[in-house]
């Protein structure tokens, strides 16, 4: 039975991967953080049969306890500072976890399996195979449309820098040590698990407020945001696949379709019945200091290599998320 690490177990894609792997048959281990974690409770009830390890991706030793404690097959790196907004506030915070968290992942596999410069690849080393959850946002202000592995990155946020350094120190250890160790660029990945703050779910969950009469109201930032959305559970089945290939690589996930802010809004609140015009507004206050304006991804390579694709449209998408979010506001379980 393959051994399965994550870390960022309580977030969206965390929880998805889990089940996911866990319907293959692995033993899942979740790195959560903090003494009092209220999110514990959750991944304990919700998913029992994930065993907790305790960790910090600003802790070097915890990672180093962690790996020993769980001897992994696979390591999942999910972990983040993962909302651009934030890392303009906590530019720092976002560097050390988003940034040189990864650096820490790396160097605890490096360190267990006692690879240096002069002895690049011992079999431990070798044994543990390496996910890093890279971002559309690393290219940021794009050139060239769509986006593929050779497009290059020019990020416009904290966050967006953070993820760069992420992505080449992966690609570092990789050629250094001869770590199998492989970074999927992801385009968004929505789902009902979404955090509220990020902009679909934000929308959605506001659509079935609204239509319940608990909400007046929603006030958005830029709508002319363009994003390649596709769902989450889709997107955890690409990460696995990349760590099943005989070599380590790179990997653009995305749908290969962009659809404005403005039309996520629009099919919301036409699915509950009503004119989004009606009750949206723009605040420039909500825009960014630095806007990704369009994203698209080009997935060729992931499609061909890994025979992977996705399989909720942006239109399932969107029914998908409102008709959870009813339920949630109904007070249905
Ligand atoms: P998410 O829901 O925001 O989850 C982030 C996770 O990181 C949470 O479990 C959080 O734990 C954990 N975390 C934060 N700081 C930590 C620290 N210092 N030590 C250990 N864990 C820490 O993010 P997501 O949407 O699932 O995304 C997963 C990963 O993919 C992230 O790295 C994100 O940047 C990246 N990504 C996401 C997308 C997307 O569209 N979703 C696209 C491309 C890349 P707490 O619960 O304790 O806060
Ligand atoms: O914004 C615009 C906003 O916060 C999408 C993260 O998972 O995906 C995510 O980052 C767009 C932006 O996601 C509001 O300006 C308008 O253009 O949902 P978001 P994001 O910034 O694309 C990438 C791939 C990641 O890696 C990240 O971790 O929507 N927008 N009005 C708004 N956005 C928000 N949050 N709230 C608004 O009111």
């Amino acid at each position: 039975m393959p051994t399965a690490l994550i870390t960022g177990i309580t977030g969206q894609d965390g929880t998805y991967l889990a089940e996911h792997l866990l319907s293959l048959d692995y033993r899942v281990h979740g790195l959560i953080r903090g003494q009092a974690n209220p999110k514990r409770q959750l991944i304990e009830t919700l998913l029992p049969d994930v065993r907790i390890v305790e960790g910090d991706l600003l802790d070097q030793t915890s990672l180093i306890n962690a790996i020993q404690r769980v001897e992994p097959d696979e390591i999942y790196n999910l972990a983040a500072v993962s909302f651009v907004p934030v890392s303009w506030n906590q530019p720092e915070l976002t560097g050390e976890v988003t940034g040189l968290g990864v650096l820490r992942m790396l160097e605890a596999i490096r360190v267990v399996g006692g690879a240096s410069a002069s002895r690049p690849a011992p079999p431990a080393a070798g044994r543990i195979r390496f996910y890093q959850a890279s971002s559309s946002e690393m290219f940021g202000k794009v050139a060239v449309t769509p986006q593929n592995e050779q497009t290059p990155f020019y990020p416009r946020s904290p966050y967006g820098v953070a993820k760069v350094y992420g992505h080449y120190i992966t690609v570092n250890y990789r050629e250094s040590y001869g770590i199998f160790a492989c970074s999927g660029i992801l385009f968004n990945h929505e789902s009902p698990r979404r955090g509220p703050e990020f902009v679909t779910r934000k929308i959605s969950r506001a659509a079935a407020r609204i239509k319940l009469d608990k909400q007046k109201d929603l006030v958005l930032g830029n709508l002319d945001a363009r994003r390649d959305w596709g769902f989450a559970g889709d997107y955890v089945r690409a990460m696995h696949l990349m760590l099943q290939q005989p070599d380590a690589d790179d990997y653009v996930v995305g749908t290969g379709e962009s659809h404005q802010v403005r039309e996520f809004v629009d099919l919301a609140f036409r699915h509950v019945g009503l004119n989004w015009q009606d009750h949206v507004r723009s605040d420039s206050q909500l825009s960014r200091p630095a806007e990704v304006d369009h994203l698209t991804a080009d997935a060729t390579k992931a499609r061909q290599k890994l025979g992977w694709q996705p399989t909720v449209s942006f239109e399932e998408l969107v029914q998908m998320m409102v008709e959870a979010d009813l339920k949630a506001e109904a007070g249905e379980p």
